[in-house]
């Protein structure tokens, strides 16, 4: 068994990948998808009972890890409610080169596997100093500074209102307190200059991170609603009078990890 793709078309590729989920799984469609990103891994294990694991590698689309020795798997886990999430703990990010399609295919294959609802998270630089490292912050918009588009030919989606009022407005009845803010999708990998956290200010940025608006877009083109949540692990290049370390981003996250697992929980339960 490989999972080389006997197709390139990007929706068909999709299709292949949920189908495999479905399989194995054993749970034929999937009701919200939830992509884990930096500092939000522990939630999984809030959200329910886990029906099933798989390799992503094994899955039709899906690429081996980039860290060697961290297995990507992708989490079939039924709520208290009876909604059966699918968890993306493997994203692909633009930096590593594997082109858009890549980037998206999590998200193409939840909206194949039946997901209506997709909730996405980061980790992610803050802009705002009072947003302390360890803060979660909802996602109201983004301003997308790839340079590129998951949407390929004359497919002119609309984004407004891209990260649901409505859902955001759920996420505020779990937690009242909660910030909200506008994400810039820098490429990566480095961190941005002084000058470019300055440049993402002026543009309306309040959070830079390195994922989420290609995926956002990919959802929306799929039909999907969108929720979006960020955790600033760090302030942002310049903002912050001392220089960014790894170190620090790690200690954030784990610092914060078990609010924001308990924040995720609670809002997909409402979902
Ligand atoms: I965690 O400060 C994390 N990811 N672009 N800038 C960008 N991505 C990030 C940052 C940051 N912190």
């Amino acid at each position: 068994m490989n999972n080389l793709p006997s197709v390139t078309d990007p929706a068909e590729l999709a299709r292949e990948a949920a189908e495999y989920i479905a399989e194995h799984t054993g749970v034929p469609s999937h009701d919200l998808a939830v992509v884990l990103g930096s500092g939000w891994g522990d939630a999984a294990g809030l959200i329910g009972q886990v029906t099933a694991v798989v390799n992503a590698a094994d899955v039709p689309g899906f690429s081996a890890p980039a860290v060697v020795g961290h297995t990507a798997t992708l989490t079939s886990i039924r709520t208290p409610a009876g909604k059966n999430v699918l968890v993306l703990g493997a994203r692909t990010h633009f930096y590593e080169g594997k082109g858009v399609r890549a980037v998206v295919h999590g998200v193409r294959t939840a909206a194949a596997s039946g997901a209506k609802t997709l909730v996405l998270t980061n980790g992610c630089g803050g802009l705002n100093e009072s947003w302390a490292p360890g803060t979660p912050v909802l996602i109201s918009d983004h301003i997308n500074l790839t340079a590129a588009s998951p949407l390929e030919g004359a497919t002119f989606v609309d984004l407004t209102d891209l990260y649901s009022q409505r859902l955001r407005a759920v996420a505020r009845e779990v937690d009242p307190s909660l910030a909200e803010g506008v994400y810039a999708q820098f490429t990566g990998p480095h961190y941005e200059t002084p000058a470019e956290v300055q440049y993402a200010k002026r543009i309306g940025a309040d959070l830079v991170g390195m994922s989420t608006a290609l995926e956002a877009i990919a959802a929306r083109a799929a039909g999907m609603e969108v929720f979006g949540i960020s955790l600033v692990t760090n302030l942002a290049a310049g903002i912050s009078p001392t220089p960014l370390s790894h170190a620090e981003v790690i200690e954030a996250g784990q610092a914060a990890g078990p609010r924001i697992s308990r924040l995720l929980a609670d809002i997909l339960a409402k979902l």
